[in-house]
């Protein structure tokens, strides 16, 4: 019977927590056709037609060491490459598959590069792992919930031997773990419909991915998908229920919890434009100084920010990404105080940005800037030590005279008349 270690758990989850901050990468064959990552399935594109690109795929510019810098300029901690998507094609050198970057012009094990070069910057390094196969004869279509064909048996899921897929996903799983050396976190993807837990022989594969990573750090996608917190969080933890919870594309409104209130590890994974995989045509971009903004939101709330990037063909991170994250970098040279190691303050937010804390720290983020001094609500005089801006160190005084007789009870930073905050997207104090 599986038993749930919490002091092991706790243990294993420290520097993941810590950390904060990590870099998805989504990229594979799907990065020619530039229509993101779906696109194999959405245009219902046989099997013929989507070889060409197998055929064609050769990144020049590959080069993992620029996107591990890239990561570490940012402040990243972390960088989780997809080792296979859900179109099946393998970025590693992998024994059961002739569907494999191995055998294509490039030539290289993609994966091994990377694990390398990720872990040369002094990153914790991380693999995606797909657990839909579209390449596989024996993995029955997949269908979207609103997807006409989804219960047509026209479509011919008969004939397939899903123990063969199985097979085959559980021996790559096993090459991932084996053949890259400690791996610091695995992110399987993703349980629908009765496509989870003991279907994909769950406890099975968990033994033996513990065995071989005893302390990697992997999602809870073996028994959900984005949505969905998992066994864990109902109080009855499956033996692959996973260590983090993985909310997609959304910033849980409270942090997550379990049934009794307990705070629960989670990760949001969250794209840059629209789209996971490279997308020629998407230059809808979010701001640079919103993606900083969700990051505290998500630290704030006790969580973490997995941000996403697509390569495109040739290897390259778009340039609109690159300077998103130059952005976030120089921010965080200044601020990453206020964002690793740090978690829930414990305190309301205030109407002008966030709260994180690191023991007895607060941080206050100030999103906006401010007429006269700010309120620092829910903290009583005798508590504090001494304000300070995190970026300078320069001292601000607390709760001049003037302030204090008409607000008794509540702390000011006194910034002086017509202040103006030094870094308008956070200026943290
Ligand atoms: C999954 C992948 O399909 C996607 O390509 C990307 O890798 C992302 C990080 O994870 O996205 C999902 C998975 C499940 C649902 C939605 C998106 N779902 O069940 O609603």
């Amino acid at each position: 019977m599986y038993q749930f270690d919490l002091e092991r758990y706790e243990k294993r989850m420290e520097w993941y927590q810590d950390a904060r901050f990590g870099m998805f990468i989504h990229w594979g064959l799907y990065a020619i056709p530039a229509r993101g990552e779906w696109v194999r399935s959405t245009e219902e594109i046989p099997k013929e037609d989507y070889m060409p690109y197998f055929d064609e795929f050769n990144p020049t510019d590959y080069d993992p060491h620029k996107w591990a810098k890239a990561a570490k300029e940012a402040g990243m901690k972390y960088v989780v490459l997809t080792a296979k998507h859900h179109d099946g094609f393998c970025l590693f050198d992998s024994k059961y598959t002739e569907f494999k970057s191995t055998n294509t012009k490039c030539g290289r094990d993609l994966v091994a590069e990377f694990v390398e070069a990720v872990r040369a910057e002094g990153l914790k390094v991380g693999l995606y792992f797909s657990l839909l196969d579209w390449y596989h004869p024996d993995y029955p279509h997949y269908r979207d919930k609103n997807h006409p064909m989804r219960n047509n048996p026209a479509y011919g899921n008969e004939n397939r031997n899903f123990d063969n897929y199985l097979q085959l996903m559980h021996n790559q799983v096993r090459e991932i773990c084996t053949n890259y050396g400690k791996l610091d976190v695995l992110w399987f993807d993703f349980s629908y419909d009765d496509m989870r837990g003991e279907k994909w022989h769950a406890t099975k594969l968990m033994d033996m991915v513990r065995s071989l990573q005893p302390d990697v750090v992997i999602d809870n996608r073996l028994e959900v998908s984005g949505e969905g917190h998992g066994s864990l969080a109902e109080g009855n933890p499956k033996p692959y229920h996973g260590d983090f919870v993985s909310p997609e594309q959304m910033i849980p409104p409270n942090g997550i919890c379990d049934v009794n209130g307990k705070d629960l590890i989670w990760e949001a994974c969250v794209t840059m434009n629209n789209n996971w995989g490279y997308c020629a045509n998407d230059h809808y971009f979010k701001p640079a100084g919103m993606l900083i903004k969700k990051l505290v939101e998500c630290v704030s709330k006790g969580g973490n920010m997995l941000l996403n990037v697509g390569p495109d063909a040739r290897g390259n991170i778009p340039e609109e990404s690159m300077a998103i994250l130059k952005t976030i970098g120089k921010w965080m040279k200044k601020n990453s105080e206020s964002i690793y190691g740090c978690t829930k303050a414990g305190i309301e937010k205030p109407d002008y940005g966030r709260i994180t804390r690191k023991g007895k720290k607060l941080y206050f983020h100030l999103f906006e800037n401010t007429i006269g001094p700010i309120p620092l609500m829910g903290i009583r005089k005798e508590e504090v030590e001494k304000i300070r801006w995190l970026a300078t160190g320069a001292e601000i005084p607390v709760s001049t005279s003037w302030v204090h007789s008409d607000y008794p009870d509540i702390v000011f930073a006194d910034l002086g008349p017509d202040p103006v905050l030094p870094d308008d997207v956070d200026t943290v104090l």
